[in-house]
């Protein structure tokens, strides 16, 4: 059992987790036939999706992880169940079936939109991103695009829960300038391990210090189009609230991260940016439920 949970990667999982009931929690504003049980099965098939792609990334990281030895980190990736040789032949086989299955099998019961936007989110974050012959997280620019499009399907999947107002383009991608600068720093600190086993992230390819840099007019971009988001009065509360409150958050995070760049890595615990999204995770489960409800 603890072998299982350690492959769901529950940190991980919760970012991108965060889209999904931002999503949610716009649906069951605007619907109000959205039911419980419906609801319900959305959730654990995103869970069931989530474990299918981390699942996979460990699969296809083992020679990576076993030489692991970062200190910020959701785990330390030399216990990953594959690296540690837990996992059987079998139970290899029954974590990949049983949690693909499942995913598919509860998103359809939440909708026909929900699971084909739960099929996309396990194409991407899984599939492209992490499979052995594809692996988009060892190329430039893909790794960023992969996490921008799963951080948006994710949305999508959430929103497609019931019939709900949909984001303005200038609101995705606001939104895939906040993903790919959250990630950045996450590519940067892996530069060492990824350059030793021969993946050619954006990290390696374009260097640790000028990805860095490339923050920088992102967060402008990112701020500019953050005026137009809050401006746009037909847009629902949920999205300008995230783009207002995220904005400030995102410039004070690249300030602190310039200050915290200690070539090779970046000194900083991801927890400071972990721990305030699962409370908003919270907020927007507890907000949609409430709405579901009542
Ligand atoms: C982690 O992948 C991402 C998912 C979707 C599980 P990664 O291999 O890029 O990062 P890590 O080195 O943390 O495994
Ligand atoms: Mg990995």
């Amino acid at each position: 059992m603890g072998t299982y949970f350690k492959l769901l990667r529950i940190k991980i999982a919760l970012a991108f987790f965060f889209p999904f009931v931002l999503g949610l929690s716009v649906a069951a504003t605007a619907d109000t036939s959205i039911s419980v049980p419906k609801a319900i099965s959305a959730i654990m098939s995103f869970f069931f999706a989530s474990f299918f792609s981390s699942t996979l990334n460990f699969y296809s990281d083992v020679e990576a992880d076993r030489i692991f030895s970062g200190v910020f980190k959701d785990m330390d990736l030399k216990n990953q169940p594959f690296v540690t040789g837990d996992m059987s032949r079998n139970e290899t086989i029954a974590a990949f079936s049983v949690s693909l299955i499942l995913a598919l099998t509860l998103s359809l019961l939440a909708g026909l939109k929900v699971l084909i936007y739960i099929s996309c989110f396990i194409f991407v974050v899984g599939f492209l991103y992490s499979h052995p012959k594809i692996k988009l997280k060892g190329r430039p620019l893909t790794d960023i695009l992969c996490n921008i499009l799963g951080m948006g399907l994710s949305l999508f999947a959430g929103l497609s829960i019931g019939r709900a107002n949909h984001p303005s383009v200038v609101y995705l991608i606001w939104g895939a300038l906040f993903v790919a600068i959250v990630y950045i720093p996450t590519v940067v600190n892996d530069v060492p391990f990824d350059q030793a086993a021969g993946f050619k992230t954006s990290g390696v390819v374009f260097g640790a210090e000028r990805l860095l840099v490339s923050m920088i007019p992102l967060t402008l971009i990112m701020s500019l189009l953050a005026v137009v988001v809050f401006l746009d009065d037909s847009l629902v509360w949920q999205f300008r609230l995230t783009c207002l409150a995220l904005t400030p958050l995102t410039i004070l995070g690249v300030i602190v991260i310039f200050f915290s760049w200690k070539p090779p890595r970046i000194n900083l615990n991801p927890d400071i940016v972990l721990v305030p999204m699962y409370f908003a995770d919270a907020f927007f489960l507890a907000f949609s439920f409430y709405k579901i409800i009542s």
